[in-house]
């Protein structure tokens, strides 16, 4: 080993075991990663990225506690991974190329040497704003450069960035930005979704009458709209902007020190900021985007997923600038100004690798072919999804008319918390299979999980799926409720990371994931806990009690269904009312994503004896599966079900 990496800014020098080509080889690698994790890692981390200092240790780990380090003791910047170390050899390539909602505004292509300068005038800005290294920012943007800007910038500085998707409503951003305790937020007087209009500065502004701890809000334009400026709280972002320096010398980092929060829903109670960290997030997230996409030097990459997930986070923003390449970021929706717009763009672009979610395939399978067709699309070389398990039809009409048949889908299976990509095909390496993920990523040592929470192993198999050994990119904990994440995560079954998620390992061993075991929803790709939903329904006076589960659905996947119980005030209200009033509520609560498809009033919620409500039985009148209801002799209130049934809608 040399020690190259650690002086100066090095090319690439040796590419072993970073780009993986072809099955044999991917064997091998994944024989060596898991027969030697800490020198596999090790051996990437000094060969591919820039550090100030080198770890004393690769790894160090465990699942009890649970505590996880990666590259102990190490020093960087990510942004120098993602950015400066680029300039010498790619300063004028296009780092990020920005195409905006609007198809006759001009797209912008955003070079690595104005990505350094735009990323250090906003670094500026934000310390001129008082923030400091371990402050947290909370960033409530569409998918405008600004928003990768301010994310980078927050790393140049060490500000600990906390991404809120801006489809959120204002409780839900307010509960974000009060559980991170954020300082300053950084929004748009407002976005374009299609056709329409959001007024995001006004959902903050709602949002911040319940947090006092808000003390600067700094405000992109975007849509001209005429807003309303709080006096000493919020600052026009441009003149700060072009009054900063260019000059930001990055802030030295720990390998474990905060990279950003971004929050995903639990089966109970409020959202989890999960945490990520610097070292181990920037070496998995730069492998996986390299082998999973295959991307090579002068491709055009493209991602449809928002910047507000962790699929953006990742393989948006840094998987792709940690390899130098060029990404796509799209501010606008598959269907404006028509359903050909994700095809035009690979067209006009020429997108060599393209990301999306399977919810995103099938609303464009339901559409006539010719907006396809009218399309060159040619260029692609990997297809890819994403969010949920994607259904037989949808992954052929996938291959079949994007693909062509020509190009590999990688399907590809992880989390918020597991940081990068898990579980997924390597183009022109594995045999894909339509509906599984395939196989493990090296590294990446999953098993399988009995009821007894006995490990099964062999193959044709199905269970619960865990991973048994630390990657490098997991998330580290739960902002501010450590125990929470171990109670989570590490739990359910001994010295393990227990997914959520149930899988099967066919006779070859392929993976192919069945679902949430527990009570998250995945609709249209978003994961929604229950709980919350369920909250925000029971604040309707006339609303005693309520329980969601999903239904199959054409297009989101899953649907929502809500059992709801009224209180005897004697509500005269017709249902349908009610029925819009309990979306409303949901819609201020979380988010127009959540709310439910079908609501049915009922008399009971089939409860056991101790008082849980059977949502297993729930489940299967919402999707129709009623001749195996299981046993429901032990319910508390047997009748209620028969009823349910009967007015099921
Ligand atoms: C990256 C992301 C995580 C949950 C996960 C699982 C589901 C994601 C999938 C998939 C089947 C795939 N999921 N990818 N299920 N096949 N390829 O989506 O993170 O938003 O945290 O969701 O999504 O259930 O547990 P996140």
């Amino acid at each position: 080993m040399t020690n190259h990496c650690f002086i100066g800014f090095k090319i690439y020098l040796h590419m072993s075991n970073y780009h993986i080509k072809g099955l044999e080889e991917y064997f091998n690698v994944y024989r060596k990663s898991i027969d030697k994790p800490e020198e596999f890692w090790g051996d990437i981390a000094e060969e591919h990225f820039v550090w100030r200092k080198k770890w004393d240790k690769v790894l160090s780990w465990d699942f009890t506690k649970p505590e996880i380090k990666w590259f102990e003791n190490a020093k960087l910047n990510i942004t120098e991974n993602c950015i400066d170390r680029h300039l010498l050899t790619k300063g004028n390539q296009t780092a990020i190329l920005f195409e905006p909602n609007d198809p006759t505004e001009k797209a912008e292509h955003i070079t690595y040497h104005q990505l350094h300068e735009r990323v250090n005038r906003m670094a500026n800005v934000l310390k001129s704003q008082g923030v400091e290294k371990g402050d947290r920012v909370c960033v409530y943007l569409p998918m405008i450069p600004e928003l990768a800007i301010t994310v980078l910038a927050c790393a140049r500085i060490g500000a600990v960035h906390s991404v809120v998707f801006a489809g959120f409503s204002s409780s839900a951003l307010a509960s974000r930005i009060i559980d991170c305790d954020a300082k300053v937020v950084i929004t748009s007087d407002g976005s374009y979704r299609g056709a329409k209009t959001i007024d995001l500065k006004g959902i903050v502004d709602e949002a911040l009458n319940s947090c006092s701890g808000v003390k600067t809000v700094l405000v992109a334009k975007r849509i001209n709209s005429d807003i309303a400026m709080k006096d000493g709280r919020d600052k026009w972002l441009q003149p700060l902007l072009d009054d900063a320096s260019t000059d930001c010398e990055p802030e030295i980092m720990d390998a474990e020190d905060p990279l950003f929060i971004l929050y995903t829903s639990g089966s109970t109670g409020k959202p989890k900021g999960m945490v990520h960290t610097t070292g181990g997030y920037m070496v998995y997230s730069a492998y996986t985007f390299k082998n999973v996409f295959q991307y090579e030097q002068g491709d055009v990459y493209w991602c449809t997923a928002d910047i507000g997930w962790i699929t953006g986070h990742s393989y948006i923003v840094y998987g792709p600038l940690a390899n130098g390449a060029t990404t796509v970021m799209f501010e606008g929706v598959p269907n404006h100004p028509d359903y050909s717009r994700f095809w035009e763009i690979v067209e006009k672009h020429k997108v060599n690798q393209f990301y999306t979610a399977p919810t995103a395939i099938r609303a464009l399978a339901k559409e006539d072919l010719v907006f396809v067709d009218k399309h060159d699309l040619t260029s692609l070389k990997v297809l890819g999804t994403v969010g949920e398990p994607i259904n037989e039809e949808a992954w052929h009409w996938y291959n079949d008319n994007i693909g062509k048949k020509n190009s590999p889908i990688v399907d590809t299976w992880w989390q918020t918390e597991t940081g990068g990509i898990m579980i997924s095909p390597i183009p022109f390496a594995t045999p894909t299979i339509p509906t599984f993920a395939t196989l493990p990523l090296p590294g990446i040592q999953p098993a399988l999980m009995d009821e007894n929470a006995n490990e099964i192993n062999g193959n044709s198999v199905e269970g619960r799926l865990c991973i048994k050994y630390p990657w490098p990119s997991i998330a580290r904990t739960i902002w501010g409720d450590h125990q929470r994440y171990k109670d989570t995560y590490f739990s359910a079954y001994e010295n393990m990371y227990f997914t959520g998620d149930g899988a099967r390992r066919d006779a070859v061993g392929y993976y192919r994931i069945t679902g949430r075991v527990d009570d998250v929803i995945i609709v249209s790709g978003h994961n929604l806990g229950t709980a919350p939903i369920e909250d925000a329904i029971n604040e309707h006076p006339a609303v005693a009690e309520s329980a969601i589960v999903g239904f199959p659905h054409d297009i989101k996947g899953n649907a929502l269904y809500g059992y709801v119980t009224l209180k005897e005030t004697g509500e005269t209200r017709v249902h349908d009312n009610l029925r819009k009033e309990i979306n409303q509520l949901i819609t201020e609560h979380i988010g127009p994503i959540a709310k439910l498809d079908k609501i049915q009033f009922t008399v009971g919620l089939p409860k056991t004896r101790s008082g849980k409500i059977m949502r297993r039985i729930l489940r299967k009148v919402a999707s129709n599966e009623l001749d195996n209801l299981g046993d429901i002799s032990t319910l508390l209130n047997p009748e209620v079900v028969e009823k349910i049934i009967e007015e099921r809608l």
